[in-house]
């Protein structure tokens, strides 16, 4: 028993400590996030017909169905060990569900901010149940994340956007379990795009496996500089990293921000990234790009994940895998290629939308015939 409870998996902080901003001797505030599959997408390649290897790292298996919680192990971490008695965050809602979670775990008290009525139920519920106070803004999620940016500046409350950068070092992570996973870096890391935080962390994960190859925009790694036993460990070798954004909401691709950004993908209805240079930076570097995919391609996508693949990912996590595919039959993600795609929240958030796609349960008698002939009708 004693054994097992060494080896017990406890979170990315107590992992990955060594290379985070967290003191030796802080207890972290976690719920066990990361260490999240990496799936291999057998059937979406055989339906592609290209040689290439298509991953997913599925991040909807994190605690509260979403990538928000590696960022936010580090970030309420940080806030305890700084005094703090309250968390504020903008949302479109899985930061406000992740948020409200580690705030309850660490005894401090939530303040999520909303656009009213545009944000998916189960995300909602999920803040609400946690306990944290649930304000629904007349506005859009970047007229509350402006509101939020202010708060911040005098101390009263610490902010847990990625904004802070304790956020991207805890969403770093993801980068570090990939290569470990695959013993190796993949050529493409394809990443949905909203606030445009996620793919900064990523890249900053990249860089620090990198070492002599560290990235001039996000620095040396400030914790390891190449002391920490994985910069040996790991590889000098860092992916092409592409970004997609829905078409409605697409900031990146038009080169300035959007006023009303509109999709069904509302966890990325953001129309002024805070990330901005951060993610362009990311893109460039490595030698990617950004792209923009319709609402009807992500819901295709996330049908086909869910279909052939047994995943059920949010609209807005199926647009990294839509977009690798439309690259990998353009040739532009070429034939040889391995290519992991971010599938970063759960689709139990938002069941309807999903819902909306699929045929309509068949009202049965409770009998042997009844069932046998719809059975009989439907079998091949
Ligand atoms: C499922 O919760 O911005 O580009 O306030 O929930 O780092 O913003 C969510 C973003 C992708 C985009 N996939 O990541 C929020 C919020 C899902 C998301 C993104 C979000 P970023």
């Amino acid at each position: 028993m004693k054994a097992r409870a060494a080896n017990r998996y406890t979170g990315l902080v107590d992992k990955y400590r060594d290379r985070l901003p967290i003191g030796q001797d802080t207890a972290a505030v976690t719920l066990c996030e990361g260490d999240t599959p990496l799936v291999r997408l057998d059937r979406v390649e055989r339906e592609l017909g290209r040689d290439v290897k298509l991953y997913a790292k599925l991040e909807g298996q994190n605690p509260t169905g979403s990538f928000k919680d590696r960022g936010m192990t580090v970030a309420v971490t940080r806030a305890v060990e700084e005094g703090a008695r309250a968390v504020v965050c903008a949302s479109t809602g899985n930061t406000a569900a992740s948020a409200a979670a580690y705030a309850a775990r660490a005894g401090l008290t939530a303040f999520v901010l909303v656009p009213a009525d545009k944000v998916a139920p189960g995300k909602l519920a999920q803040a609400m149940v946690h306990g944290a106070v649930v304000l629904a803004v007349a506005g859009s999620f970047d007229d509350a994340m402006a509101v939020v940016k202010t708060l911040g500046e005098d101390g009263t409350v610490t902010v847990v956007n990625s904004i802070s950068p304790f956020r991207l070092q805890g969403q770093k992570t993801v980068a570090f379990e990939v290569i470990e996973e695959l013993g190796r870096t993949p050529d493409y890391h394809c990443v949905p795009v909203g606030n445009a935080g996620n793919i900064a962390a990523h890249w900053i994960g990249y860089s620090e496996c990198c070492p002599g190859r560290r990235s001039r925009v996000t620095g040396a790694c400030a914790f390891c500089q190449g002391r920490c036993p994985y910069a040996t460990r790991l590889t000098d070798e860092r992916p092409v990293m592409v970004g997609y954004q829905a078409a409605g909401a697409a900031p990146f691709l038009r080169g300035h921000p959007v006023k009303q950004p509109e999709t069904v993908a509302s966890a990325i209805r953001i129309g002024d990234p805070q990330s901005w240079d951060f993610a362009w930076s990311a893109v460039k570097e490595s030698g990617g790009w950004f792209e923009e995919l319709t609402d009807e391609d992500l819901l295709a996508t996330q049908r086909l994940l869910a279909t052939r693949e047994g995943i059920f990912c949010e609209p807005a996590s199926a647009i990294s895998v839509a977009g690798a595919m439309r690259d990998v039959r353009s040739g532009r993600i070429p034939e040889g290629s391995i290519v992991v795609c971010t599938v970063t929240g759960h689709g139990l958030k938002d069941p309807e939308s999903a819902v909306r796609q699929c045929p309509e349960p068949i009202a049965v008698e409770a009998s042997e015939d009844a069932v046998r002939a719809v059975i009989l009708d439907r079998i091949r």
